[in-house]
């Protein structure tokens, strides 16, 4: 209802020669006395450095000072909690609601309602398997399929430069959150480029939840079931890290014995690049926050946001970590 009625408060503003909402106007609001825009942010959860930097990258960008009102919701990467949190919003009729889905499906019915009580909602991060994609304005965030496919490219070119084109490698994965867009992608794309090779054999998958114990866990049950691993993809920095912990721990070397490729790229999955414990890392940026205030404002102003919008992202490696982790923002 508060839309409809600035909505007509504005048309009537315009009508009467005075401009509104983002015009010029002698009787504009001081930067003091502008409303904030409410923004509530339903977040996974705190399960890994990438989610902390994430988190991080939305309280630092809707401040006051921005003009912004952050109403922030862990759910404990728990779906049901997300879809509290989306009701709660919308009962508080905030200006907008913005998602980082879990996982893919079960989101029709909660969005409809934000749709009715006229909430946009952005998606950022993962993304929703929708039948009805104007449920939610846009979605900013990593091509997971992409960084899956570069991820089986970087291996081939490893076992090029290194000798082992005519070897068979016995590979495991460890893959995150079972139905979470970055999961799915990550793992379609590793799939696909290791089924070109016969020499890739495709030992194990399994999910780590995207936690560090999980994916040490899985790692120990790989470790036993597996007398000779020869690749891990870790389907994020955390659960490499946990690898990393179940390889020592049998006395073999990680990034030597067993070669580890991983995701995200988070600062301390750099040191251990430069410690050789990790061979290879693809980034996913997390700094979503000053990109979802960006199409926020976009949004105000009245303007049309692209549906789908891919950040950067590239592949770092033993060879080039060092120089790279002064550059790095998270
Ligand atoms: C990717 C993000 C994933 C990260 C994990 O965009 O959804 O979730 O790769 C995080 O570290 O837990």
């Amino acid at each position: 209802m508060k839309k409809l009625l600035a909505l007509s408060l504005a048309l009537a503003t315009v009508a009467g020669g005075v401009t509104f909402a983002g015009g010029k106007s002698d009787s504009a609001p001081k930067a003091s006395e502008k409303k904030l825009i409410t923004v509530g942010y339903a977040q996974v959860g705190a399960e890994s450095d990438w989610r902390t930097a994430n988190t991080e990258s939305f309280k630092s960008t809707f401040t006051e000072a921005n003009g912004y009102k952050l109403i922030f919701d862990d759910a404990q990467q728990k779906q049901e909690n997300q879809i509290k949190a989306i009701r709660n919003f919308i009962q508080q009729d905030v200006d907008y609601i913005v998602v980082a889905p879990v996982v893919e499906t079960g989101w029709e019915t909660v969005l409809s309602e934000a749709k009715a009580a006229g909430i946009p909602v952005i998606l950022s991060d993962r993304q929703m398997k929708l039948a009805d994609e104007s449920l939610y304005t846009c979605w900013v965030g990593g091509n997971f399929l992409k960084e899956g496919q570069d991820a089986v490219l970087w291996l081939n070119t490893y076992v090029e430069k290194n000798g082992l084109k005519d070897k068979d490698l016995n590979v495991v994965i460890l893959q995150g959150t079972i139905g979470s867009s970055a999961q799915v992608g990550r793992t379609q794309g590793e799939l696909e480029g290791l089924a070109k090779n016969p020499r890739y054999k495709v030992l194990a998958k399994q999910t780590g939840e995207f936690t560090q114990a999980k994916g040490q866990e899985v790692m120990e049950s790989f470790l036993k079931a597996y007398p000779k691993i020869d690749v891990v993809f870790a389907e994020n920095d955390n659960m490499a890290f946990g690898a990393i912990d179940a390889i020592k721990a049998v006395g073999k070397k990680p990034g030597k014995d067993i070669i580890i490729i991983s995701f995200d790229a988070v600062h301390e999955a750099f040191n251990r690049m430069i410690a050789g414990e990790i061979n290879a890392d693809v980034e996913c940026n997390p700094l979503h926050g000053p990109r979802v205030a960006e199409i926020i404002q976009k949004l105000e102003a009245g303007q049309a946001v692209e549906k789908i919008q891919y950040v950067k992202e590239d592949v770092f490696d033993t060879a080039n970590a060092k120089e790279m982790l002064p550059t790095r923002k998270y």
